[in-house]
């Protein structure tokens, strides 16, 4: 644990044991230069202690390259609330309402929303004791509801960018994509693209999806052991992390790799082992951010709707771009690129 926090860039890393039910919660504030910092709240089972402390950190220097790189006045931060193997589900309101104490305690230093693991419905929870720092409640409550589709539709509109860069061409009319996860962010995307035309193939191991997509809408469904060696045009992962590594990328059959989940790459190096492959890599935080932006907008910018779909296709064509040619101009992989620009968007905020 010492060596992750001395390696660690960020701010502070608050560290709590929930002895109720055994949960570990970390709240790691990587930077607060540009606002307080915002990030979702994600709820897992880890295999152990240093996996999710290191998780929380990871994901608290992206959300701060996200807010950067997306022009909203936020810092980067994230939760993670690991949840012990026995964790007794009667006892999860009780446990987000004490998480969403600290929260409170914390006076606006941090806010947070949704991530894996966490729903609209938790976050009224968590907000019954954290309110006004929380992101992402049901409309019901007064949020915004479900940031899925938001997301969705900064991958799509990314999606046309990296195939100019790649093929020539935005239009994905034709183009095979396989979609890894078709959840709330791949299931939305899933139906973007089929309405532009595109041939879409998934991969999910939830039951549910798999009967939505494969049986309804009659996709081809991939199974688990082969997601990585398909022939397709764009790989869009929306599932996992670390889902690019050095076991997944020598197999890979795409020229783009361009998905929501967060923290897609398993390692710094993967972004080169992408890039000596001939594949075009839209870095994650850069390509994902439109949940956040339609959570932020609608619940403290008083965006409409509108104003979210315009501002999210439209930052995240323009600064995709921006990275694309800098790497290109550059000969560097696009994650040193998409760093660079945030980088210098952030000591310019000093
Ligand atoms: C993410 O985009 O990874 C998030 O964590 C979403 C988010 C960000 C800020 C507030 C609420 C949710």
């Amino acid at each position: 644990m010492e060596s992750l926090l001395k390696e660690w860039d960020g701010e502070t890393t608050i560290i709590s044991y929930d002895k109720p039910t055994g949960a570990w919660i970390f709240i790691a504030i990587f930077s607060t230069r540009l606002g307080p910092a915002a990030g979702g709240t994600r709820m897992k089972l880890y295999s152990d202690f240093q996996s999710a402390l290191q998780d929380a950190l990871r994901l608290s220097e992206a959300m701060t390259y996200k807010f950067a790189l997306s022009g909203i006045s936020f810092g980067g931060g994230k939760t993670v609330i690991a949840i012990p193997r026995d964790f007794d589900t009667q006892s999860r309101h009780a446990l987000l309402r004490r998480y969403g104490e600290m929260v409170q305690k914390l006076g606006g230093l941090f806010y947070t929303g949704p991530d894996v693991g966490m729903s609209s419905t938790d976050m009224d929870i968590i907000s019954e004791t954290g309110s006004p720092y929380v992101f992402g409640r049901t409309p019901k409550s007064g949020g915004a509801g479900s940031s899925g589709p938001a997301t969705a539709l900064g991958v799509f509109s990314g999606m046309q960018v990296a195939c100019e860069h790649v093929f020539g061409e935005r239009s994905l009319n034709g183009r095979r994509i396989l979609v890894q996860g078709a959840g709330s962010v791949g299931g939305a995307l899933i139906e973007y693209l089929r309405r532009a035309g595109a041939v879409v193939i998934f991969s999910d191991v939830e039951e549910k999806s798999i009967c939505r997509f494969r049986d309804d809408f009659s996709l081809q469904c991939i199974s688990a052991d082969k997601v990585y060696s398909v022939e397709c045009d764009i790989f869009a992962p929306c599932a996992l992390g670390a889902v690019l590594n050095n076991k997944t990328i020598p197999q890979l059959k795409c020229r783009v790799v361009a998905g929501g989940a967060n923290n897609q790459l398993a390692e710094p190096e993967d972004a080169e082992r992408l890039r000596d492959r001939g594949i075009l890599y839209a870095p994650d935080y850069v390509i994902n951010v439109g949940g956040a932006m339609f959570l932020i907008g609608m619940e403290a910018q008083d965006w409409t709707q509108e104003n979210v779909e315009n501002k999210v296709t439209e930052g995240i064509q323009t600064v995709l771009q921006q990275i694309f040619e800098l790497a290109a101009a550059k000969n560097i992989t696009t994650e040193a690129a998409a760093r660079q620009v945030a980088e210098n968007r952030l000591s310019f905020a000093r």
